[in-house]
């Protein structure tokens, strides 16, 4: 093996790591108020990003950064979960892995009781272009006059 080759295999072992890594990223979902926790989170392509239900009956739907109270045709949602009002149920997950981490993703809580909780801000992002535009998000989701009901109301 030539010195040359010999480099170039130190460097790829060096980096081979680096190419597999794959990160976690936990999301808390409305443990302590109506929010996600962090509200927003860097992730790389591959990643995963684990949304913690520890709290009372919540959800993770994807929006657009225009409409950030409505579902975003053919996006992700989790469902309605959580460990109920007395957090007696079993503490749920839903994960996502990001494929493109160079398009940032938009989601809100559709949860309506007793109110919007996206209009009470619970919004969140991934890969968003700055923390000011997430912000803008989140002020115009506490401007949305009605989140549409869909059929994501919890069912009796
Ligand atoms: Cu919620």
């Amino acid at each position: 093996m030539t010195n040359g080759a010999m480099l170039l295999l130190a460097l790829v072992l060096q980096l081979v790591p680096l190419i597999s890594a794959q990160s976690v990223h936990n999301v808390s979902v409305g443990v302590e108020g109506s929010f996600f926790s962090p509200q927003t989170t860097s992730a790389g392509e591959g990643d995963i990003i684990n949304f913690i239900f520890g709290g009372d009956i919540h959800d993770v739907t994807q929006s657009s950064f225009q409409a950030p109270c409505s579902p975003l045709p053919g996006g992700f949602s989790s469902g309605l979960m959580g460990r109920g009002p007395d957090f007696s149920l079993p503490t749920l997950m839903w994960s996502m892995t990001i494929t493109n981490a160079s398009m940032p993703i938009w989601f809100f809580c559709a949860a309506t009781r007793p109110t919007s909780h996206c209009q009470e801000g619970m919004v969140g992002s991934i890969n968003p272009p700055s923390q000011d535009q997430f912000q803008q998000f989140q002020n115009a989701a506490k401007q949305v006059s009605s989140t549409p009901a869909v059929s994501l109301s919890v069912q009796q």
